[in-house]
């Protein structure tokens, strides 16, 4: 087992820097160019201490060790927090691996921790979402599945086809002497109870998917009608081209921004209308698309153009599935150009994304739905999509489970489906794991976590 190392903090120069160096060896190679606070069993023990190379002083810094277990990684750990010049901290991450470390790979200090059982899976993932969280929502669901609400749900679910596994073991055990030692009906209680639960995470994924990576709004429309504009003045940016020449958006643009604390995942899009050209028209069928995925449509309309076109363009949409379940808002904007706000079958922002007015009206009804529709947002819910899969196999086992079950088949038959339950929920938390899983989730992290 090697001992690695790496720059912790973000590259670059800042107040100060951390060198974290993990492994075996850890102590032992920081006391060549440090005086290293004596360990402490349990806690961590820091001192003041000067950093050398070749008895050269390289900087004055605070060092810190943990002792294995407990540290970040589980292994012995040393943290060096020295100033943040590039070159002090790179002296001193060179100067460690010249006297033996190696340096670390993406997210290597978070696999050891894995490795060493520190954290299951599902809370080294965790991990990573806290690192890229960027507003209270991201962040609240990342600590759920880091040490919260939803780590605890796995365990739980893990835990209760454990002992559905064992009491039908109970019955294996005597199947010789032809009796059904367990009572079925428990069984078969206990196995919906678990595949209850199990349809309630699943569920639970759009709304969690949604507050995580942002609720999807597009933003649709004619030609020139000012989408690229709208999305640039809700992000007091220019994302976006914007011109006077229609078919300017090809492709989609998609960012985000936070109302409130929620983060919305705004998608701009090519304009609607029937084309020649081939790119534009796939284009189009990208809105189209974005449209199916949205939960909030924007749709667009030129307050100089005659209202009609929008009715027609909104009558062309109910085609769309899944339309009517979405949260229309009809934006009639450029209203800097003309007197009044057009009388529509429906409710209308009028706005000008050229000056910004009526801006404040539009994003307080996006911040509305978000405190109605996703306010009853369950304590517990998924967010990934890796996870999403694993439980739709469990669903699936569990469902041959309590078939088994009803169907009265011998034990050891529902014994295979419930292991299957049991090694695909194991793949989340990590008990069940391969080195690919593994590589694509810890190459997700930067190199010094
Ligand atoms: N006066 C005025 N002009 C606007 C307003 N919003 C957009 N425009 C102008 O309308 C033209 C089209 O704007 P875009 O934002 O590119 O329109 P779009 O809907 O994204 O167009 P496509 O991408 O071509 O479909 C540009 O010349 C903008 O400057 C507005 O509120 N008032
Ligand atoms: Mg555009």
């Amino acid at each position: 087992m090697s001992t690695i190392a790496a720059i912790s903090t973000p590259s670059g120069i800042g107040g100060i820097a951390v060198v974290r160096l993990s492994g075996p060896e850890a102590f032992a190679i920081a006391s060549h160019h440090l005086t290293l606070p004596k360990p402490d069993a349990s806690r961590p023990a820091a001192s003041f201490s000067r950093f050398r190379k070749d008895g050269n002083l390289i900087d004055e810094v605070v060092v810190t060790l943990f002792r294995a277990p407990h540290s970040y990684t589980g292994d012995d750990t040393v943290e060096i927090s020295c100033h943040g010049s590039l070159y002090v901290q790179q002296t001193i991450l060179q100067t460690l691996i010249d006297s033996g470390a190696r340096l670390a790979e993406p997210g290597e200090f978070t696999r050891k921790a894995f490795l060493n059982g520190k954290l299951n899976l599902s809370q080294a993932e965790a991990v990573a979402d806290l690192i890229d969280s960027t507003n209270a929502t991201s962040h609240r669901l990342a600590i759920s599945q880091l040490r919260g609400g939803y780590a605890k749900e796995l365990e739980q679910l893990r835990q209760q086809l454990v002992d559905l596994t064992a009491l039908l073991e109970l019955e294996l055990d005597f199947s010789e002497e032809d009796v059904e030692f367990a009572d079925r009906r428990r069984l078969h209680s206990l196995a919906s109870q678990i595949y209850t639960r199990i349809i309630a995470l699943r569920e639970s994924f759009h709304m969690g998917n949604a507050l995580k990576r942002g609720i999807p709004v597009a933003i649709i429309g004619r030609p020139n009608a000012g989408k690229s504009s709208l999305l640039n003045a809700l992000l007091r940016d220019n994302r976006a081209i914007v011109s006077d020449i229609p078919g300017t958006t090809r492709d989609t643009i998609e960012e985000t921004f936070v109302v409130k604390g929620t983060p919305f995942r705004i998608i701009d899009t090519a304009g609607l209308r029937h084309s020649d050209d081939p790119i534009e028209t796939l284009g189009i069928q990208r809105t189209i698309e974005t449209v199916v995925q949205a939960d909030i449509i924007l749709y667009v309309h030129d307050a100089t153009q005659p209202f009609l076109q929008a009715l027609d363009d909104l009558q062309e949409l109910q085609d769309i599935r899944t339309f009517k379940d979405k949260h229309l808002f009809i934006v009639n904007n450029k209203m800097d150009l003309v007197q009044e706000n057009p009388i529509a079958p429906y409710r209308t922002f009028p706005i000008s994304a050229k000056n910004g007015t009526g801006l404040e009206d539009l994003t307080s009804a996006l911040a509305r739905i978000a405190s109605t529709d996703f306010a009853q947002a369950p304590d517990v819910m998924l967010t990934n999509v890796r996870h999403y899969d694993a439980l739709g196999h469990v669903e699936q086992a569990l469902l041959h489970v309590a078939k088994g079950l009803a169907d009265r088949l011998p034990a050891d038959l529902v014994a295979i489906d419930l292991r299957d339950a049991l090694h695909h929920l194991g793949t989340i938390t990590g008990q069940v794991t391969s080195d690919e899983v593994l590589g694509s989730i810890f190459s997700r992290f930067c190199v010094g976590k």
